[in-house]
């Protein structure tokens, strides 16, 4: 079996499934290592959540609705692979338990829970911004005798008729979650720590018609997206919201609500709602006023209305607030009575009341962006982690390559770009591919009788790319409000600046001139 490659990709998602295609166009040998047992990944605009390079199967490739059910997009990821017959550089079921860089050798040494030692010249990390779990500590998790599932490892069957479900968490996830099951199940109850605000999704059947309108234009809409802030799809504003009378602002508003999409709301309608507190106030206030329009108890809408900023990751619905009309649907506000331990039974909160369930379900979302890199030891230059050396919260140059690391690529690595993931995805695989070919064609130093060409950021490079991310959200209020994307949903994480907030366009243009100017930044190049 080979044992040393030119590229080790680890993960088969978005990223690992471009990145191995386009090493393998450069004709370099290519091993794609998976933990699970296909392609994968982890909703949004169906037609931009997707490649943009191969057009014709975009034309081709059916889809049902605007929005992208995550069955349909492993579907797609299989569809892609089987189509550019990628399946056989690809090895799944296989953990990488570990990296090592030989710096005798310049090699990655990669082992495997299968108990292989690969060894490749440059180590791509594929591997997610939120795979790893988030799963809460609370007393006697361990003795409930019920069902627990956590989002993140979803059963492939599972059967909640009649049963009495328990959902931890209102993110994302959980709204979809809580919508979906709502209808099914006997009795479902929140747990909620803290209200979020939510818009509907404009999730919608893509008739013919939407579909010819799309693939008559495919070429532009991506062109739009990469030259876009967040890559939905959409222009985003350039107007402040007190640019505006109240009867427009809310006639804006009320047309973005209409229209649907979490990141068209906050992004689509005015520009300064994610960092002016009075603009803020009024997108808050629009939907304060749709939640008490639309739930009618009013003490479950009291629950269920935030007061703090809107400023998390925007989210959208199927509807989610209408469910709350349903007398089996309620809310445990877990703030004003915490959960104090699990029980055989159930759910135990402070006001010693014992919340029987058969199920609960934990959408306690992930340790984003760096916990999938600090739960692998992968050691650089210096034999240390990257777990020990982001111990103070991680670093990176453009989201891509970390000093003393050399020859390791991320993609969406921390301190990326924060926009919808695939246009991201497959700037970053061209950027690392770009790259990748050029340390291929340097003239290498010998190394142990043995030339091979090695490339890393510059400390400088990671210090002032990390104070271009740090000056980008200084004024976000997204960075007054805990969540994730700012590490600070995890128990016992700092939290950090994850990401690079100056949108995708400002992105794609720092890396141009990084390439012009033949990979500033770079040792090695
Ligand atoms: P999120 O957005 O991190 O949401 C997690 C939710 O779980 C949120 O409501 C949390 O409350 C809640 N949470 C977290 N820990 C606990 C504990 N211990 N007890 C009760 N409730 C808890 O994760 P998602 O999976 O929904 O979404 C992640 C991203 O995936 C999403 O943004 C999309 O990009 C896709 P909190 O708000 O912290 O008080």
């Amino acid at each position: 079996m080979q044992r040393n490659f030119d590229a080790i990709v680890v993960g088969a998602g978005f990223g690992g499934i471009y990145m191995c295609k386009k090493l393998i166009d450069q004709g370099l040998s290519v091993k794609v290592i998976e933990a699970a047992s296909d392609v994968g990944g982890t909703c949004t605009g169906s037609h931009l959540y997707r490649y943009s390079w191969d057009l014709e199967d975009l034309r081709q490739y059916p889809w049902g609705r605007t929005y992208v059910r995550q069955a349909e997009v492993l579907a797609y990821l299989q569809h892609v692979v089987e189509r550019h017959r990628l399946r056989q550089y690809m090895q799944f079921d296989t953990e990488v338990i570990s990296a090592d860089w030989d710096a005798r050798c310049n090699l990655w040494v990669v082992r495997t829970d299968t108990g292989q030692k690969l060894e490749a010249k440059y180590l791509v990390t594929a591997v997610g911004l939120l795979s790893r779990q988030n799963f809460p500590k609370y007393p006697g998790i361990d003795r409930f005798k019920g069902e627990l599932y956590h989002t993140g490892s979803w059963p492939k069957a599972h059967d909640f008729k009649g049963k009495r479900v328990g959902v931890l968490g209102n993110g994302s996830t959980g709204v979809q979650v809580i919508t979906a099951l709502a209808d099914e199940v006997e009795q479902l109850l929140c747990f909620q720590r803290t209200p979020q605000y939510v818009v509907p999704a404009g999730d919608v059947v893509a008739t013919p018609e939407y579909r010819k309108e799309i693939n008559d234009s495919y070429e532009d809409i991506w062109k739009q997206a990469k030259n876009s802030q967040f890559a939905f799809g959409f222009e985003e504003s350039k107007n402040p919201a007190m640019s505006v009378g109240s009867e427009e602002r809310e006639r804006i508003f009320e047309e973005a609500w209409q229209q649907g999409n979490g990141f068209r709301f906050m992004f689509g309608t005015f520009c300064d709602i994610s960092y002016d507190e009075e603009a803020n106030k009024e997108a808050a206030n629009f939907i304060k006023k749709k939640i008490r329009a639309t739930v009618r108890d009013p003490v479950k809408a009291s629950k269920l209305i935030p007061t703090d900023y809107y400023a998390r990751r925007p989210l959208c619905d199927t509807g989610y607030y209408e469910k709350f009309n349903r007398d089996h649907v309620d809310i445990v506000d877990i703030k004003e009575t915490p959960i104090t331990h699990f029980t055989e039974k159930g759910i135990r909160t402070s006001d010693g009341t014992e919340h029987e369930l058969d199920v609960v379900i934990c959408a306690t979302g992930f340790e984003a962006v760096d916990g999938n890199y600090t739960r692998i030891p992968i050691r650089g230059r210096k034999g240390e982690t990257l777990k020990r050396r982001w111990a103070e919260g991680p670093s990176s140059y453009l989201g891509v390559s970390v000093p003393d690391y050399p020859n390791l690529f991320m993609i969406l690595g921390p301190k990326g770009p924060f926009t919808n993931l695939p246009p991201s995805i497959e700037t970053q695989v061209e950027f690392i591919s770009g790259l990748i070919s050029h340390t291929n064609n340097l003239a290498p130093a010998l190394v142990n009788g043995t030339r091979r060409a090695v490339v890393e950021a510059t400390a400088e490079a990671e210090e002032e790319w990390s104070d271009v991310c740090d000056k980008l959200s200084a004024n976000s209020l997204f960075r007054k409000s805990d969540s994730w994307i700012f590490g600070a949903n995890v128990p016992g994480k700092r939290p950090t600046v994850l990401f690079y907030f100056g949108g995708l366009r400002n992105y794609r243009t720092v890396l141009d001139g990084v390439i012009k100017a033949g990979y500033k930044g770079f040792l090695g190049c």
